[in-house]
């Protein structure tokens, strides 16, 4: 039977998303990360799968909630790896800011990159753009691409970045070239997904950013036929040790099917804070509102989802 998990999964990453965001602005990162875990993990565990976490919280001794290896759901039924983020980019959600998701990519078994938690460099495309980039090519080379690529001038170009003082040169680079740059706090996964969003006002992702991260990005924007190459940047020899512990090459430039293989994929998130993917949480009284993406690799399809949810009083 060719089920549709990902449509079970919205209910995992919209309950995930609303117990984080009852913590948005609230100055506390570690209780809004805590909610979205234990709501995702137990919401899993209703689920008739047999999933088992590749990429999620860290090693089993730091975190006892969606650890990688860990096993999830009800046992039975499709076997699938997962990669998860309760909640990406939990800063965001403590000082009220922009962008933060709630995720989950599902994949074949061995069908997703199982990367420590280390730096990576990317750059990630939109359909239109997604054969002329090149992460060894000068950022100039790249916009210009693009630029050519989108049918835009290059004044028009924005190019999405974290706002990190590692990036101060490449965004220096970029205005160089006369293109734009927007500037997100954390949130690369959204930030990386955009580009392949029509209308997202994004056409490139560039800088150094988190590996799972990379994970989780890569298959939606597989889905949606952009691209995005990634290479290990570790920032210290502990990062350099994980990558080289985990079997995985410091110099390969891994391709968006490299970090996120196969047509099994899916790729469900739910909107915790408004960002280039989807809307945040809102509560509205009895209600709750919450803005979802469904995608799956061997169909194409690409589903917005917003529902209503009643409060229980
Ligand atoms: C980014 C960002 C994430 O980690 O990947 C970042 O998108 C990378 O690490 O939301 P630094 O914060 O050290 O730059 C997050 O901020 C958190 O996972």
């Amino acid at each position: 039977m060719d089920r549709n998990l990902a449509l079970e999964f919205v209910r995992v990453t919209e309950a995930a998303a609303i117990a984080a965001a009852k913590w948005v602005g609230r100055g506390d990162k570690h209780a809004a990360d805590q909610a979205a875990v234990d709501e995702m993990r137990a919401r899993f565990n209703q689920i008739e799968f047999a999933g088992t976490v590749v990429i999620g919280e860290g090693s089993k001794d730091e975190a006892p909630e969606l650890y990688t290896g860990e096993k999830v759901g009800g046992g039975n039924g499709p076997e699938m790896d997962l990669a998860v983020d309760p909640l990406e980019a939990t800063d965001s959600v403590a000082h009220g800011r922009y962008n933060a998701i709630s995720v989950i990519v599902a994949g074949a078994k061995g069908s997703l990159l199982g990367a420590p938690d280390v730096y990576m460099d990317k750059i990630a495309a939109g359909p239109k753009a997604a054969k002329v980039i090149d992460i060894d090519a000068s950022v100039e080379a790249n916009i210009k691409k693009v630029a050519k690529a989108l049918g835009k001038d290059v004044k028009d170009i924005t190019v999405i970045v974290l706002e990190r003082d590692r990036h101060e040169k490449l965004m220096q680079e970029i205005r160089d070239t006369g293109a734009r740059v927007r500037t997100i706090t954390d949130g690369d996964v959204a930030g990386a997904i955009a580009p392949s969003i029509t209308d997202s006002g994004i056409d490139l992702l560039m800088g150094i950013g988190a590996s799972t991260e990379a994970v989780l990005a890569a298959a939606a924007i597989k889905i949606m036929g952009g691209e995005i190459f990634a290479r290990f940047a570790p920032k210290d020899d502990k990062q350099k040790t994980a990558i080289e512990k985990a079997g995985l090459d410091l110099k390969k430039i891994y391709s968006a099917e490299d970090l996120a293989g196969g047509d099994q994929l899916t790729f469900t998130a739910t909107g915790v804070i408004d960002g280039p993917l989807a809307r945040g949480v809102k509560f509205e009284g009895n209600r709750i509102v919450t803005h979802s993406v469904v995608m799956r690799a061997s169909s194409g399809t690409v589903r917005y989802i917003s529902t209503d949810h009643k409060v229980k009083q």
